[in-house]
């Protein structure tokens, strides 16, 4: 049986488009599921909206649209943006699903039953925009003396009556549990500020809202809706079957890793795991909290008018030079810029140059040549260097992706590469070939043999690209995944007629505005 392998990315509030933000999420959740798709797991990827709260119900009343309807028009962007990126999603849910308040409710009584909760009256700082409760000491004055949440964003007081999460009785056995779990929060910077956090002191929780009602009903308490993030926390259960499927639940949870930004750390690695603990359900096994994109170094913002649109990008640069881009240029986990310069010159040079050029160079040759793979036939020392070279890869990269960190297991697949572009450089097939074909025939196998686990190597970081570099090959649908890593090039093979995989990007290339037009 192979291994399961439950990996979520937060479900985003569909008040707006998405951003490049947004898109970075899913790219890097995409990659870490396909990677473990291609080693042969089990995996199960969701994503999805997080369509309730106060913000949804105040952005909808501004336009004077149902907060229903604002999520249908709003969800189905993200969707796409999903599926312009090749987000390979099992499931991409929607906190307004049957099925979701039926998991939520579920999680809210059996918190009840065990007596974790309580009814009283919330008297506090609440943001709309974080929809989070601050501590007086929390918060900061900004310039014209108003109060700010630690994020920056508007506070208001509020009292009404609410249900309470006893997380104060959790403190300790949170400390204890990441004591005995290092891995559970990463990055090591996002671990120590919720350890210093828990250790802080926590307060109860208010977990239901009175005020408005575009919530999940709170069982048996008229008036009250859930807190949107219990509500939204859940949907990692929901979508591994809980509360009734309990096949399904065996074999997901618990999850493998959740992937969510910085900002909303406290709320998986304190609120979620009180809440299971609570309810008697096993924990996550890890919370990443990834860094944010800025764009030019700056925070995208409305006001700044720098935010981008994800599809454009796409449209103008490529999605999987995007892709490729954001998985190889920011170090998971920390923050990141992109930069319109930045982008073009790791396509030109990492794409274009290295990748592309090294099956262009090797395939058009062998065109040329009959269209057929040649044979190895006079194999020598150098060759089987760069193929052990390439052979060790595999080991990197899957240690840099169990480590979450798919920057590192590009720069390995990129060491394959230089390695590739200089052997074929030394030994020259093309001058070869005037003298002995059988040696530059040995050359040209051997190279297109090193392009072939290298783009099976990279597939989870550029399906579609590495797709057509294997299409090159002449190499079937099952031959994609790992385990072909180790079944060399047949010698004779017909091989399809090159085209470019990796265009480069010309500058002031009137297609490009074009393009970014469409
Ligand atoms: O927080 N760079 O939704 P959201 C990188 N609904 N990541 C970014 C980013 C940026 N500039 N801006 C936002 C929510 N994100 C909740 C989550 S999960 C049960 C509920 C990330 O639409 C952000 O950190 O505000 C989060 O992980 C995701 O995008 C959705 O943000």
């Amino acid at each position: 049986m192979s291994q399961s392998f439950y990996i979520t990315t937060a479900i985003s509030y569909p008040n707006g488009k998405p951003h490049i933000g947004h898109a970075y999420e899913a790219i890097a959740s995409d990659a870490l599921a396909r990677y473990h798709r291609l080693a042969g797991d089990d995996v199960y990827f969701q994503t999805g909206t997080d369509e309730h709260g106060l913000k949804m119900a105040q952005t909808a009343r501004n336009r004077d649209i149902e907060p229903i309807a604002l999520a249908d028009e709003m969800s189905s962007h993200f969707k796409t943006m999903d599926d312009v990126y090749n987000i390979s999603y099992d499931r991409f849910i929607r906190t307004t699903e049957a099925e979701h308040y039926k998991a939520s409710q579920a999680l809210w009584k059996t918190l009840a039953d065990a007596g974790h909760i309580y009814l009283g009256r919330y008297e506090g700082w609440y943001s709309i925009r974080d929809e989070a409760f601050y501590k007086e000491e929390e918060l900061v004055t900004d310039s014209k003396g108003e109060k700010l949440s630690p994020q920056g964003t508007p506070v208001e007081w509020n009292v009404e009556e609410s249900w309470f999460f006893r997380l104060s009785a959790f403190q300790d056995k949170l400390l204890a549990y990441y004591e005995a779990h290092p891995d559970f929060i990463q990055p090591e910077a996002r671990r120590n500020e919720v350890i210093s956090f828990v250790k802080s002191g926590l307060a109860d929780l208010s977990i239901s809202r009175t005020s408005f009602d575009w919530g999940i009903p709170v069982p048996d308490s008229p008036g009250h809706v859930m807190y949107v993030w219990i509500d939204a926390l859940t949907n990692y259960l929901t979508g591994a079957g809980y509360p009734d499927n309990k096949e399904r639940f065996d074999r997901y949870w618990p999850a493998d890793i959740h992937v969510i930004g910085k900002d909303i750390i406290r709320f998986h690695a304190v609120y979620w795991p009180a809440f299971l603990m609570a309810a008697d359900i096993a924990l996550p096994k890890k919370v990443f909290g990834h860094g944010f994109l800025l764009n030019r170094g700056e925070k995208m913002s409305k006001s700044v008018g720098n935010v981008v649109d994800p599809i454009d990008m796409a449209k103008l640069y490529g999605v999987d030079q995007i892709r490729y881009f954001l998985l190889r240029e920011v170090t998971f986990g920390q923050d990141g810029s992109y930069s319109h310069e930045a982008i073009v010159n790791r396509i030109n040079a990492d794409l274009a140059n290295d990748f592309g050029n090294l099956a262009q160079r090797s395939l058009s040759i062998i065109t040329k040549n009959g269209a057929k793979v040649p044979s190895p036939e006079d194999t020598r020392a150098e060759d089987q260097a760069l193929m052990e070279k390439i052979a060790g890869i595999p080991h990197q990269v899957a240690t840099a992706m169990n480590n979450v960190a798919p920057n590192q297991a590009l720069d390995a697949i990129w060491r394959g590469v230089g390695e590739a572009n200089l052997y074929i450089s030394e030994q020259a097939p093309w001058t070869v070939r005037k003298t002995d074909p059988v040696r530059a025939d040995t050359i040209l196998y051997w190279t297109i043999e090193a392009v072939r686990q290298l783009a099976i190597l990279c597939r989870w970081a550029m399906p579609a690209s590495c797709d057509a570099l294997l299409d090159l090959l002449g190499q079937g649908a099952d031959q994609r995944d790992f385990r072909a890593l180790s079944a060399p090039l047949v010698p004779g093979l017909p091989l399809p007629k090159p085209v470019g995989v990796f265009p480069r990007f010309v500058e002031n290339d009137k297609n490009n505005s074009e393009k970014a037009a469409k």
